[in-house]
């Protein structure tokens, strides 16, 4: 059997892919791509929520929100490790990610107006991370799939918190509820993006699928988003966004109207809101911690030089 032979054995028999075995070059550098754009879509995930942590309404909102942000932190580190045992170094995906080579989720380029926003964005864009996510907990690479695993726990906490600061919103004042249905609003056709292309324009599915990196279709995943949330919004409340939304018995599926493709191809080439300001962050806070990693790295120097001489 040659290795890719093996290799496709292993993938059919749902067996997992380990850093050290055999891979094509192709699968490799696909997981590259999509793994670092997960993982940066969590650090840059950070910056929405992030500047309301000074703003939130009660210490318990803030204790809560302040550690959901640094779950976030978390994540983006467990997927730079899961990336760093395809042989790419951690220097290369964050220059890929600061020059602009590498994408991140579109959602993020969207601005934090309110402390709606916080409620809208843990209920919705969690939300419809989860839907994908537990379906990456199958994908055929060992170490995505475990940190996948380890994300998803973190992430149904973070999407309750959310949906927990629209239930007080919604019950809340007419002003509260006001601002709980305009964060649904600005949120939730951008949720829907989040889930990539229609499957027919998608340029990595059949690969990805074909590999089993991917287990479910950008179209499918929608749709479970999609059918989920429409019970959610009812007990809120509120009025949903989609006016072309309609139970259809046949295929036992929500239908729901068309997403602006080119509101979603604008923001991910790079003329979003947020976009220069997001990766403006980013390269600052990275110099400003320049500091830490020299400290570490003389930190290694000096253990690995007195272990040379003791042995
Ligand atoms: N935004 O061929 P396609 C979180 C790109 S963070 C930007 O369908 P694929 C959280 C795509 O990359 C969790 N770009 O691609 C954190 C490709 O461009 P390239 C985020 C997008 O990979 C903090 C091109 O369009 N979750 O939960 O087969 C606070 C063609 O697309 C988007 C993940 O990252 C988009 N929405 O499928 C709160 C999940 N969609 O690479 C919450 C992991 C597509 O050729 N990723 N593009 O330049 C995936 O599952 C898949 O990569 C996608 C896209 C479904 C996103």
């Amino acid at each position: 059997m040659t290795p890719e032979e093996n290799f496709m054995r292993k993938i059919e028999a749902g067996e997992k892919i380990e850093p050290k075995d055999w891979m094509p070059d192709d699968y490799r550098k696909n997981l590259i791509r999509q793994i670092s754009q997960h993982g940066h879509s969590e650090i840059i995930g950070m910056q929405p929520e992030g500047n309301w942590i000074t703003r939130a309404p009660s210490l318990r909102r803030k204790g809560i929100l302040l550690s959901k942000v640094q779950d976030e932190g978390g994540h983006g580190l467990y997927l730079y490790s899961a990336v760093e045992t395809l042989g790419i170094s951690r220097n290369e995906l964050i220059e890929a990610l600061q020059t602009g080579t590498a994408k991140y989720a579109s959602i993020f380029n969207y601005p934090a107006q309110t402390w709606g926003d916080m409620g809208a964005i843990g209920w919705l864009v969690d939300g419809a991370a989860i839907v994908n996510q537990v379906s990456l907990q199958r994908t055929s690479y060992g170490p995505y799939a475990r940190a996948m695993i380890r994300i998803c726990k973190e992430e149904s906490f973070h999407q309750r918190q959310g949906y927990e600061i629209m239930v007080t919103l919604s019950r809340g004042s007419a002003a509260q509820k006001a601002m709980a249905q305009d964060s649904l609003n600005r949120f939730y056709w951008p949720a829907l993006m989040m889930f990539g292309p229609h499957d027919s324009e998608s340029a990595h599915s059949a690969r990805s699928m074909k590999w089993k990196i991917k287990r479910e279709t950008n179209d499918d995943l929608r749709q479970k988003f999609v059918d989920q949330t429409v019970k959610q919004i009812e007990v809120l409340g509120l009025e949903h966004p989609d006016k072309d939304l309609k139970w259809n018995e046949e295929r036992g599926h929500y239908d729901f109207g068309e997403i602006d493709w080119d509101e979603f191809y604008n923001v991910i080439n790079g003329n979003g809101h947020a976009n220069r300001q997001r990766i403006e962050h980013h390269v600052r806070a990275h110099e400003e911690g320049e500091w830490v990693r020299e400290a570490m790295h003389a930190y290694r120097d000096k253990k690995r030089s007195a272990k040379q001489q003791a042995a």
